[in-house]
């Protein structure tokens, strides 16, 4: 049987790099002859997607458990033309998935709390329980110093210092779990400079790029 596309998630805090890396993971598949495309999570570009944007722009206010069931109905709307890809022996480098959504909404906290959490963890796992689930997981982890240093934060809903610590510590979490289930997590120094991290997720994807044999398995299974 011919081999399966690998799919590969590259996650981590803002101002990490990540979609300078994805971006340049993708250029070196295509230099490699490798079939591969880059998504990214959210999809701002369907229904779903634009409710997202609007909140995460502060154009509009969701409660916590919607827009939290709004990101993973935006992961479930693309996931079987994610499995048909890897099936047709495509690769998938993707920017974001499901543990930003873990991430993200467990590590929210009650207002005047700075460590009481609005959402538990296991409620905000459930609803991505099932997704394709990643081959590799490069988790960009870079320090606020750095962060800061590359111009600070945006705009948007989340890019503040205090949540980026919390997210940060809730990913860290996740790691583990995604470990301890047999998942391969990797966390990569962002603070290095851009060719070294790109040498480190080039290092960690080499192989898996050839192509899988394993099934598809499902997250969090
Ligand atoms: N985000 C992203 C979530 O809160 N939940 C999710 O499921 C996903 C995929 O949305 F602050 C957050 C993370 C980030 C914001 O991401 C938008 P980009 O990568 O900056 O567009
Ligand atoms: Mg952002």
């Amino acid at each position: 049987m011919p081999k399966r596309g690998a799919f590969i998630v590259i996650e981590g805090l803002d101002r990490s790099g990540k979609s300078t890396q994805a971006a340049a993971l993708l250029r070196r598949l295509q230099d490699a002859q490798v079939s591969a495309k880059l998504i990214k999570f959210p999809d701002r570009t369907t229904p779903i997607g634009k409710m997202i944007d609007a909140y995460l722009r502060s154009e509009s206010e969701l409660d916590d458990r919607a827009i939290h069931l709004l990101f993973s109905a935006n992961r479930w709307e693309l996931a079987s033309s994610i499995e048909a890809t890897l099936r047709s022996g495509e690769t998938i480098i993707c920017d974001r998935y499901a543990f930003s959504g873990l991430a993200f909404s467990a590590s929210k906290v009650r207002p005047g709390s700075q460590s009481y959490p609005l959402l538990d963890y296991d409620w905000c796992r459930t609803p991505d329980a099932g997704l394709p689930a990643p081959d590799l997981t490069l988790f960009l982890d870079v320090s606020t110093d750095a962060a800061k240093a590359r111009g600070g934060y945006g705009e948007e809903r989340y890019e503040r210092e205090d949540v980026q610590r919390r997210v940060r510590d809730v990913f860290v979490r996740i790691g583990d779990q995604v470990e301890a289930g047999g998942g391969r997590w990797e966390v990569v120094d962002a603070d290095e400079s851009e060719e070294a991290v790109r040498d480190v997720i080039w290092d960690a994807a080499k192989d898996l790029v050839k192509g899988v044999d394993a099934p598809i398995e499902k997250l969090w299974d």
